[in-house]
C-alpha cells in the first residue's frame, strides 16, 4: 500500500498533478512586490520588478531618475524634474514653455502682446521703453530722454537727456 502526493507547486490527487498558478493566488499565492510582474512557471513562478524599479521582484525600489538613477531623465536644462513611483516627469520652469523635454523661452518682446502668465507680452512701459528678450526672461529699458525703471518711463525731462538709459531685469521665481 502506498500513497502519492503532488510535489510542491502542484495541485492534485497525487496521481494527477497540475501546476499551481501562484500568480492567481493558488497554493498560497506569491511573494511578488506590488510593483512587480508575476510570471507563472511549471512548479513555481518568477517575479520581475516593473520598469522604473530596481530589485529582485520581491523587493522593488523606485529609481529616482531625477538624480540619474535607472535610465536617468531627459528633462530640459530649463525644466524641473519630479520623481514618481516607476517614472518621473518634467515641467518647464517659469519663462519657458514646452513639454519639459523641450523648453523654449517665451517671446516676451514680440508684438503679439498678451499676459505674462500666458507667455506672451511684457510689462515694459508702453511709451518710451525698449524690450529685450533674454533666455527665459526679458529686460525693459527706458529710452534716452525718458526716466524710470523700464516698467514706468516718464516723459522727457531736461536733466534726463544727459543720462544713460535705466533698465530693470524682470525676474521670475522658479517654481
Ligand atoms: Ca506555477
Ligand atoms: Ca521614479
Amino acid at each position: 500500500m502506498y500513497t502519492c502526493a503532488c510535489n510542491t507547486g502542484f495541485n492534485g490527487t497525487g496521481y494527477v498533478c497540475t501546476d499551481c498558478n501562484e500568480c492567481q493566488g493558488q497554493c498560497g499565492g506569491n511573494t511578488c512586490n506590488s510593483s512587480a510582474i508575476c510570471t507563472n512557471t511549471l512548479g513555481s513562478y518568477t517575479c520581475a520588478c516593473d520598469s522604473g524599479f530596481a530589485g529582485n521582484g520581491v523587493s522593488c525600489i523606485d529609481y529616482n531618475e531625477c538624480i540619474g538613477q535607472g535610465s536617468g531623465n531627459d528633462c530640459n536644462q530649463y525644466a524641473n524634474c519630479t520623481n514618481t513611483p516607476g517614472s518621473y516627469y518634467c515641467n518647464c520652469t517659469s519663462g519657458f514653455y514646452g513639454n519639459g523635454v523641450t523648453c523654449t523661452s517665451y517671446d516676451f518682446c514680440g508684438s503679439q502682446g498678451g499676459s505674462i502668465q500666458s507667455g506672451g507680452g511684457n510689462e515694459c512701459a508702453p511709451v518710451g521703453s525698449t524690450c529685450l528678450d533674454t533666455v527665459g526672461s526679458y529686460v525693459c529699458s527706458c529710452n534716452p530722454g525718458y526716466v524710470g525703471n523700464g516698467f514706468t518711463c516718464g516723459g522727457e525731462s531736461p536733466e534726463s537727456v544727459c543720462c544713460l538709459p535705466s533698465q530693470t531685469h524682470k525676474v521670475f521665481s522658479s517654481t
